[in-house]
């Protein structure tokens, strides 16, 4: 329930207050948008013929796939359908704050001009471009933070780079592999590499980690050391265990009650990160705005996965859901950016954000299912109220009566919008 705060001042010191500051952008944008694009979008979770079970960037271990081989796909990569102005638009449509991209994957291959390895898109394929410089200018130009993914710890294409059982010593897939130190590849590519994405992007917002599988903590600090020299770069918690960066990574579910540290879920829209032809397990717009508004009641970010295809392109069924997510954005967006989590614990109908505006409150109330007798109900609500009203149509006023401290909402026999529907509930001071 929810009871009014003790007006006692927080007392934080310099460096909270400079974690604050650097994370003020992040923690009110709440919605980003992942991009997992390389290589494996070719064979898009087909090998000779034959699917290949799981998700489709991990195709080259799935398959047992010998780099020699798997490195020939960067012969006919040329997605020269690539349109960054279009992806950015798209994203900033869906009311997206900010792209994080995959720079390289476990599979080794940077999908940026790199002098530190040859096996980048620039050099290994005929496609003539630096993606991510693209990407990064059209971010810039039109307004949208950017992040960039870089897997440190797997490298299946480099003889020190991690593999995903290097923890149980079985050796690579790939019998030709003659392993090699850790730290020859962290030193020989890793550090080159985010020292070059982190220096020649115009300055990344976020550096998105993989997970830490078969990291030394030298290795670690190797790493960490180059993204120091940016003091406003948020990392996530996957550099290595158990350092916590700026934010944990729930993946593929929605913690039941929220974390007490910054949070942010990342979510396919289908199964696979990477793009995989015969995918078609798509979640529904209407449950991606749901899962939206859960994960902000409870205070985390929702950072939403597309995988282009080889040819540059987002699938439709992402196009679409990415329009239907930015229409109720446009109408409901103010009751998900800068919110705060639900104060309270369980809401029966849906769920509930809040945000402090000019020393009142606002409740966001996101109506899941309305209750049938038409009577909204919030319970245990020691508030005065100003207005009660239809984010999506203020015009449209609701009302209320208190029965001890539950408010009631009359919620007339309307259904207003197709999905999720947002009351606001403007209270007299802070709730
Ligand atoms: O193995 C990867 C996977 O391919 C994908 O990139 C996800 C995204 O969070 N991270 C790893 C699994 O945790």
């Amino acid at each position: 329930s929810c009871s009014p705060k003790q007006d006692k001042p927080e007392v934080k010191d310099e460096a909270t207050l400079q974690h604050d500051q650097k994370m003020e952008w992040w923690r009110e944008a709440r919605f980003g948008m992942f991009i997992h694009w390389g290589l494996y979008a070719e064979p898009a979770g087909e090998w000779k013929g034959e699917r290949i079970p799981g998700i489709s960037e991990w195709i080259m271990a799935r398959a047992g796939i010998p780099v020699k081989e798997y490195e020939k796909l960067a012969e006919n990569f040329n997605p020269e359908k690539y349109d960054a102005e279009a992806w950015v638009k798209l994203a900033k449509f869906a009311g997206m704050k900010y792209i994080v991209i995959t720079s390289k994957h476990h599979d080794g291959f940077a999908m940026f001009h790199s002098k530190a390895s040859k096996y980048n898109i620039v050099d290994a394929t005929p496609f003539d471009r630096d993606p991510l410089k693209e990407l990064a200018d059209e971010c810039k130009k039109q307004g949208i933070r950017l992040g960039f993914y870089y897997s440190q710890a797997q490298d299946w294409h480099e003889p020190g780079g991690t593999y995903f059982n290097i923890e149980e010593g079985k050796p690579h897939w790939d019998k030709d592999m003659v392993r090699e130190p850790l730290m020859n590849y962290i030193n020989g590519k890793a550090v080159p590499q985010v020292k070059e994405i982190l220096e020649n992007y115009g300055g990344l917002d976020i550096l998105w980690w993989d997970t830490p599988r078969g990291m030394t903590e030298e290795a670690a600090l190797a790493l960490q050391d180059v993204a120091d020299n940016y003091p406003d770069l948020i990392t996530n918690n996957r550099l290595y265990r158990p350092w916590p960066g700026d934010f944990s990574t729930p993946e593929q579910h929605v913690p039941p009650t929220g974390l007490d540290y910054d949070w942010e879920v990342c979510m396919t829209m289908n199964t696979s990160w990477g793009y995989q032809w015969y995918d078609e397990n798509w979640k529904s717009a209407e449950d991606l705005i749901k899962m939206l508004v859960d994960i902000a009641s409870k205070g985390g970010n929702l950072l939403l996965n597309v995988g282009p295809t080889a040819g540059g392109e987002f699938p439709k069924p992402s196009i679409e859901r990415l329009k239907q997510m930015g229409v109720w954005m446009q109408k409901n967006g103010e009751s998900i950016y800068g919110t705060s989590a639900s104060p309270f614990f369980k809401l029966p109908w849906g769920r509930c954000t809040t945000k402090e505006v000019k020393g009142n409150t606002n409740l966001y109330l996101h109506v899941f299912d309305w209750p049938k007798d038409g009577l909204l109900t919030v319970p245990g609500l020691k508030a005065r109220i100003n207005d009660i009203y239809l984010l999506s149509n203020p015009k449209q006023h609701f009302a209320w009566k208190f029965e001890g401290d539950d408010l009631h909402i009359h919620a007339p026999s309307v259904i207003f919008d197709e999905i999720n529907t947002v009351v606001v509930v403007k209270t007299k001071g802070k709730v």
